[in-house]
């Protein structure tokens, strides 16, 4: 052969092999939900941290293209929407390389990031017309009390006042919210608007939402902008409340209020935020998702006690209605989302020892499916999993009573002491009366372990299972 013919026959190669490359680089985008405090900035950050390292110590062995060693490498790329925070992973992965390790600061809204995967694909076709294909993950970061909001489309204000000021009326809101209350029964809903009194309830309500979160321990925060308001912070669109008198008040009065009283005007901002944040969100980003994993933390409400269990697993079930897309959802009118893998993770089952995470995947399968059947849910693939994204205890054998027993040991977060202890038992199921009379669980926060070295991969529980769930028919 020429030489001339040569070089056109490798120019030739190169293009076909362009085409395939071309043709097989993949996207998914993968949203990562789940309550305030359910541990999703730790688990994004350990799970970037574990593709950019890779072949660090990392520990892989159930994700396939890694097993089979097909996976190359994993690098940040920018990400697709410019208007969107950026998720920082810099800053999170300092924190737990510090010295004594931190974890990352809280965040209160959505944010992205984009990781471009080269792997070898395992079709030989493929691999032989090419050396590598590209994965492209974008992954967005989004606080599941946006997921709260969901039901609200299908209230009208008045429905959702109802509702809404019964829930402040039960144990143990109650006990925090009478103030709250008597300021509603006291105002007269048709005196025309003062925006600084509308402001300074509305201001009022928020902190009682915070407080019900961050006290309490409770889940079921309506609206959940109000908590984690993203760029709406201080934007009168989350300046309303639940008005509390509408058995005492004319129908024919409420329907013919103007927007300029305060009953008009809360109607207005009810309809608004509803159309302009709840809608929106779903509009701009929910449907655009292929993957969703949702994290619940379900050992901090074990350890606060019955009634902020109860409350978990009511959110949880508002949030699942985000998933239902079957004829009686509110979806089958409104949106197409295409998600078509779910995964549900019990978060920081480092907390546990190893002989309960059985127990804990079986409570978030209770919790996430309820007395719903699976049926609803064809189109979807979904799984449950006990994961820790970033270790920070060991586990070990301790000796009680003549007898050996499981025990964990990590830095404690309050005191910096080393503990060793059996933290109590996890219920497979949705716990009884007796549960909570007979043992208390004992959830006690730790620091993150030091790593030696900062180019290791941090230590985790089944991230890679999660990984391949969520990425393996991707990475093929
Ligand atoms: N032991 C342990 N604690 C965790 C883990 N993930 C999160 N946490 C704890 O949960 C807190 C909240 O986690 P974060 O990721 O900020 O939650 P986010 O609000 O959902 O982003 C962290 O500060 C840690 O104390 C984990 O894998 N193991
Ligand atoms: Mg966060």
């Amino acid at each position: 052969m020429s030489f001339i013919n040569q070089a056109k026959l490798k120019k030739l190669k190169q293009k076909a092999s362009d085409i395939v490359n071309r043709s097989i680089d993949q996207h998914v985008t993968l949203a990562v939900t789940g309550l305030s405090r359910s541990g999703k900035t730790a688990f994004i950050t350990s799970l970037v941290n574990q593709l950019l390292n890779e072949g660090n110590n990392s520990q892989l062995s159930f994700f396939n293209v890694v097993h089979e060693g097909r996976y190359i490498a994993a690098k940040r790329v920018p990400q697709k929407h410019l208007h969107i925070p950026r998720f920082e992973y810099d800053g999170a992965f300092s924190a737990l390389c510090q010295s004594p390790p931190q974890w990352p600061k809280p965040t209160n809204g959505i944010s992205e990031l984009r990781l471009a995967v080269r792997y070898q694909p395992k079709d030989s076709l493929l691999k032989y017309a090419t050396g590598s294909a590209t994965l492209y993950i974008d992954i967005t970061d989004y606080p599941g009390e946006w997921l709260l909001d969901l039901p609200m489309l299908s209230l009208t204000f008045e429905e959702w006042s109802k509702q809404t000021t019964a829930l402040l009326n039960q144990a143990p809101r109650n006990a925090h919210a009478q103030e709250f209350l008597d300021k509603l029964a006291d105002f007269d809903p048709f005196a025309s608007v003062d925006e600084s009194v509308l402001a300074q309830l509305s201001q009022e309500y928020t902190e009682l939402l915070l407080l019900f979160r961050h006290q309490l321990g409770l889940s079921v925060i309506q609206p959940g902008r109000f908590i984690l308001p993203g760029e709406l912070e201080d934007a009168p669109i989350l300046q309303f409340f639940p008005y509390s008198g509408f058995d005492d008040i004319d129908s024919n009065d409420y329907q013919n209020a103007k927007d300029d009283c305060y009953i008009g005007m809360l109607r207005a901002r009810f309809i608004e935020y509803k159309e302009r944040v709840v809608r929106r969100f779903y509009k701009e980003h929910f449907i655009n998702f292929d993957r969703q994993i949702v994290l619940a933390d379900c050992l901090t409400p074990l350890n606060n006690g019955p009634e902020s269990f109860a409350d978990l697993q009511n959110a949880m079930a508002m949030i699942m209605e985000s998933f239902q897309y079957g004829q009686s959802s509110i979806f089958s009118r409104l949106f197409s989302p295409k998600i078509d893998r779910l995964l549900f993770a019990a978060t920081k089952a480092d907390h546990v020892t190893p002989e309960q995470h059985s127990n804990l995947v079986s409570l978030l399968n209770k919790l996430v499916f309820q007395t719903k059947q699976q049926l609803s849910f064809d189109a979807i693939k979904m799984k449950t999993i006990a994961i820790a994204s970033v270790k920070a205890t060991q586990v070990g054998k301790s000796q009680y009573q003549g007898r050996s027993i499981p025990v964990i040991k990590g830095r404690q977060l309050t005191n910096d002491q080393m503990i060793t202890l059996f933290p109590g038992t996890v219920p497979a199921s949705i716990p009884a009366l007796d549960y909570w009379q007979k043992q208390a669980f004992n959830y006690i926060a730790f620091s993150p372990i030091s790593s030696a070295n900062k180019e290791e991969c941090l230590p985790h529980l089944r991230m890679d299972q999660m990984l391949q769930f969520l990425l393996g028919d991707k990475l093929k």
